[in-house]
């Protein structure tokens, strides 16, 4: 693992993971943080030997969003629109658009930001102890990092509603029963539930999973006949890949497939 930074990376069987790491200040972000984690996912998409990432914090907290110490209204008007606009945004984008799985390992408090970026993430599972909350409403914020756009859909407008006007923490199990993460885990099993997730994900049709990722979004937007259209572009792409052909060669051999990723 790298030293010293805000974000250690370490990667090992196709997986490359993502520790935030300011634990004393909760893992909230300053813009060290932002770049280190900006240049991670810049690596997960241009290195070939990446193809999981997981996302998770160090010590007591995933991540309470921005660092509030970097912001303060007293020293004068802030331009918050502009650190979205240079970070937050970017990173959301990135998370989503990359064509390989994201895998989020939430641990204790995910507050503000943190939570909505837990929320983006392809699988999010969470320690059984661990609270979302969205911080926004007790500053006067707006919620932000695509929380305006997967709360509504991912639980509907009355739930997502309530959690960002009253910033009332929500239990992880709450949150995998309400459908906004994949599953509440033990506390002392969570990095190893999340690192073998990731690694089995790591080690399957990555071009076909990046896709999939791809189509399944595209329908918070699409029509029914564009999805559908989609779906057969897609799926002609997939039909002439290296893993395609595995897959069906070790069905009809009967023996486990092993993808490239290709
Ligand atoms: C913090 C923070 C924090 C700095 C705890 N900053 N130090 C985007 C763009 C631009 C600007 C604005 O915002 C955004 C998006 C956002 O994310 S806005 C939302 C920001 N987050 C919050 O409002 C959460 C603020 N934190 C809290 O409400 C509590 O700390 C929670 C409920 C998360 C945890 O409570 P406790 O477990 O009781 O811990 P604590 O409050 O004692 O915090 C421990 C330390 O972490 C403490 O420092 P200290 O030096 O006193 O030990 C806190 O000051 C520090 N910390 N959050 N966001």
């Amino acid at each position: 693992m790298a030293e010293s930074v805000c974000v250690l990376e370490k990667l090992a069987e196709g997986v490359l993971c993502l520790t935030l790491n300011r634990p004393d200040k909760l893992n909230a972000f300053n813009e060290e943080m932002h770049r280190a984690l900006r240049s991670g996912f810049e690596r997960a998409s241009t290195d070939s030997a990446v193809r999981a990432v997981m996302l998770t914090g160090s010590g007591r907290s995933f991540c309470v969003g921005q660092d509030l110490g970097d912001c303060d209204p007293r020293q004068g008007p802030q331009d918050l629109g502009h650190t979205i606009e240079t970070f937050y945004n970017p990173l959301l984008r990135s998370i989503r658009r990359l064509e390989k799985p994201v895998i989020c390992a939430v641990n204790g408090v995910a507050a503000g930001a943190g939570a909505n970026i837990a929320f983006a993430c392809d699988m999010t599972l969470a320690a059984r102890s661990a609270r979302f909350i969205q911080a926004f409403a007790k500053i006067g914020l707006v919620p932000d990092s695509g929380g305006t756009f997967s709360l509504p859909r991912l639980i509907g407008e009355a739930r997502a509603k309530a959690l960002a006007l009253t910033a009332e923490p929500l239990s992880a199990e709450t949150a995998a029963d309400w459908g906004l993460i994949w599953r509440a885990v033990d506390d002392e099993k969570l990095i190893d539930e999340a690192s073998a997730l990731a690694a089995r994900l790591a080690a399957g049709p990555t071009k076909g999973f990046g896709m999939t990722k791809r189509a399944i979004q595209a329908a918070a937007t699409n029509s029914f006949d564009e999805q559908l259209d989609l779906e057969r572009e897609l799926q002609r792409q997939a039909g002439r890949s290296a893993d395609f052909t595995e897959g069906v060669a070790a069905f009809l051999e009967k023996r486990k497939p092993v993808f490239k990723g290709q």
